[in-house]
């Protein structure tokens, strides 16, 4: 298949194989790219973007293994490791309520000591405080673990959850899904297996979930085109998958602190093949924490229609030398949207609209 073949079958709504994402990846023009994804994120969603009013709170640092792309984790006792208080978290939720969130997004690592008690008590007093609030807790990764540790299946973990107050599961956790650099970058947080089981189980439970890649550390563009395709063959079987997020590296404090900062021209291809990938996953992602708001901004040209949202308080990729700010208020947001020549829309954790703004900037007037 030539490069101009492929082009016209992506032109004309054909699903590619891996094996042709990764002609993509390795000699597609980025200029072609982008007309391509534009084309089809516009089919979807025609001029919006959308965006949350959202916090994020990381429970805890504590994590008893170590991944090698990690500056965030800490061991037990050592410095920089936190803890939040169950009231500490509902302190950070009120504290926001002010801002007009409508979900929190809440996860930490493994940790060595926090009992079960602990997880469901978090659920239950932000359901009771604020029952109006989305709960998106725990990734995958961390499902699993609770289940291991806790001696419970992990649908009994996802149903005495739900039945908490969970309302769905982030992305995170999938980083690269091709074994050899799974071992290598997050070892022992298991095979790929595992988080496509918790997922698909997830699905099977009615909570819908995202799904991530973290890339520009040491995987291959074949390792990007594997992770992207099983991910695309779960949707297939479960269609529970809201987003496609792909997570550029920060490497600071990493252990692939010399590999650098990914490339805005990285970043863009690959969201680019990821919109045209994705033929079954309505919404691509730009997690403007990780790749700065800049490269958000003109992703809305590549594919991507949806910017997360204000985030509010981020440690992960901050603790990893993030260049982005920890928050964008919203009111900045849409003005980065309306800039881009795109219609902001606050949407709910479902992809609800809550709010369609006006097309232009200069017809928006906050009493309106
Ligand atoms: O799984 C960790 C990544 C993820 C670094 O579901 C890093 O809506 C870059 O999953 N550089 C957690 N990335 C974040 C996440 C997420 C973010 C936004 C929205 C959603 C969603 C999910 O962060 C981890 C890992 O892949 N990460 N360290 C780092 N140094």
């Amino acid at each position: 298949m030539t490069l101009d073949k492929l082009y016209s079958e992506i032109e004309a709504g054909k699903r590619i194989s891996a094996e042709e994402a990764l002609m993509l990846f390795q000699k597609g023009s980025l200029n072609r790219l982008a007309d391509l994804a534009n084309q089809r994120r516009e089919a979807l969603h025609g001029k919006k973007s959308y965006f949350i009013k959202n916090k994020h709170i990381d429970y805890s640092n504590v994590c008893a293994i170590k991944c090698k792309f990690c500056a965030f984790a800490r061991k037990s006792g050592e410095e920089g490791g936190f803890d939040l208080s169950v009231d500490d978290i509902i302190q950070k939720v009120r504290d926001s309520i002010s801002q007009g969130i409508r979900e929190v997004h809440i996860v930490g690592g493994f940790h060595p000591k926090l009992p079960y008690e602990y997880y469901l008590n978090m659920i239950t007093a932000i359901k009771e405080n604020y029952p109006e609030i989305h709960v998106k807790a725990f990734t995958a990764a961390e499902i699993r673990y609770f289940s291991k540790k806790f001696r419970k299946t992990e649908e009994d973990v996802l149903k005495e959850f739900m039945a908490a107050g969970l309302d769905s599961l982030p992305g995170g956790g999938a980083e690269i899904l091709a074994p050899e650099v799974r071992k290598e970058i997050c070892g022992p947080k298991g095979p790929a297996e595992y988080w496509l089981e918790t997922h698909a189980l997830a699905h099977s439970l009615g909570l819908r979930s995202n799904a991530t890649m973290l890339y520009g550390h040491i995987e291959t563009l074949e390792d990007r085109v594997y992770h992207m395709n099983l991910v695309r063959e779960l949707q297939d079987k479960t269609n529970g998958f809201l987003s496609f997020i792909p997570l550029a590296f920060n490497p600071k404090g990493t252990e692939y602190e010399k590999v650098g900062y990914t490339s805005g021209y990285d970043d863009l291809k690959t969201i680019a093949i990821s919109r045209i990938f994705f033929d079954n996953i309505k919404h691509i992602k730009a997690y403007w924490i990780m790749s700065g708001m800049d490269m958000a901004q003109v992703s809305q040209h590549f594919g991507a229609d949806d910017l997360h949202g204000t985030v509010i308080e981020e440690n992960i990729t901050h603790m990893a030398g993030a260049l982005s700010p920890q928050e964008y208020a919203a009111p900045d947001i849409c003005h980065l949207i309306w800039a881009a020549g795109r219609t902001p829309v606050e949407r709910d954790s479902l992809y609800q609209e809550v709010k369609v703004y006006p097309e232009a900037e200069s017809d928006y007037s906050d009493a309106a």
